[in-house]
């Protein structure tokens, strides 16, 4: 029913429309991947070493995160959930600041402004209203940026998802909602999240909705750069479902074998982004060999470095939980602060 998917890569490394790319972006594109799932990959090591409290994978969903994060301008925000470790890195932010959080060492890690990117929303889809209130103002201050807020398929159930693209549509603000479906919310089916496709759902509210093949960076890339085209240009919001797989659990708290077919994820394992451009450099990139050895050799040393600045993060200051939301405390609160101050 409904909405076609793009696609540019195939699955077997064919391609399958036409592109713009150059071959420097494809390597460009592989190493991004490389590197992303390497981060993943290491923090997911680190919590199981106990370095850190938890890690919420994103195996299987490189290609939806470079490929879209790779088509953001610098001006241009993001509002990410907490599975957007790839689109931090597109922003410029050291991985290392994204495992304070899990390893309960801070309360965020970054200055938003400095990179464009907002601290991870952990409440599901409390972020899709955060994006377009900075659209509204965005517009208001007749300025040519562009919002996006990512967000995964059970949040298209929230209400906060439901208002935002109310909002966005009646506002005509320039948001691109990026859903990242994954098939997953925890243990909850797609199925039991809607009954049509979630690009679908965007026609009710007034915008445009597209579909494209999320473990394709190549369609990926293309599709979000038209849409933040369209928002920078006075155009409105698109809703773009990158159809995609979560290959591993939800969270390292998770087990996914207590609710998902073995043969599902099989059948997505053989969709995997990285596999997919790596067979189309292979083909036809004659130096591709080489390149590929100094991007390992790049992830190891990224790996290297995870661990290293992971397990000399400092203790935090009990008290810094105070900080940063009023700019005068409250004296009750105070009074808070003084007594967590005195256990130390
Ligand atoms: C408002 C709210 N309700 C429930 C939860 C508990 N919760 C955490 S993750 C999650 C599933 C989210 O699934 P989805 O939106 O598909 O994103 P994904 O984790 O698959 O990327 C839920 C229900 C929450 N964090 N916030």
């Amino acid at each position: 029913m409904g909405l076609p998917i793009s696609q540019t890569l195939a699955p077997d490394g064919e391609l399958v429309a036409a592109h713009d790319f150059t071959p420097e972006d494809l390597r460009g594109f592989h190493r991004d991947l490389v590197l992303a799932r390497r981060i993943d990959s290491e923090a997911f090591a680190l919590q199981r070493h106990g370095e850190l409290g938890l890690w919420a994978p994103m195996l299987g969903q490189e290609a939806a995160q470079i490929g879209s994060g790779r088509a953001l301008a610098p001006n241009d925000f993001v509002f990410p959930s907490y599975r957007e470790h790839a689109v931090a890195w597109c922003r410029g932010l050291d991985p290392a600041l994204l495992l304070g959080l899990f390893r309960g060492t801070s309360l965020g890690g970054w200055d938003p402004a400095q990179y464009g990117y907002a601290l991870p929303a952990i409440i599901i889809g409390a972020q899709t209203l955060h994006a377009v209130g900075y659209g509204i103002g965005l517009t208001l201050e007749g300025k040519e940026d562009a919002v996006v807020t990512y967000f995964g398929d059970g949040a298209t159930s929230q209400g906060d998802t439901n208002e935002a693209f109310a909002w966005a549509a009646s506002y005509h603000a320039p948001v691109v909602f990026f859903c990242q479906n994954n098939h997953y919310a925890i243990s909850i089916p797609l199925e039991r999240q809607t009954r049509v496709p979630i690009a679908q759902r965007a026609a009710g509210f007034g915008f445009e909705g597209v579909r494209v093949d999320g473990n394709d960076v190549l369609a990926v890339h293309q599709v979000t750069s038209e849409a933040l085209a369209k928002a920078r240009s006075g155009g409105g919001p698109t809703l773009i479902e990158a159809v995609t797989y979560r290959m591993g659990a939800h969270t390292t708290s998770d087990d996914p074998s207590r609710y998902r077919d073995p043969h599902e994820a099989d059948a997505w394992a053989e969709r995997d982004p990285l596999l997919r451009l790596r067979t189309l450099l292979e083909r036809t990139d004659p130096g591709f060999a080489e390149f590929d050895a100094r991007v390992q050799a790049e992830a190891d040393e990224l790996g290297a470095h995870l661990r290293d600045v992971c397990r000399n993060l400092p203790d935090p200051d009990l008290a810094e939980l105070f900080e940063h939301v009023y700019a005068d405390l409250p004296p009750e609160l105070v009074a808070q602060r003084e007594e967590v101050r005195s256990w130390s």
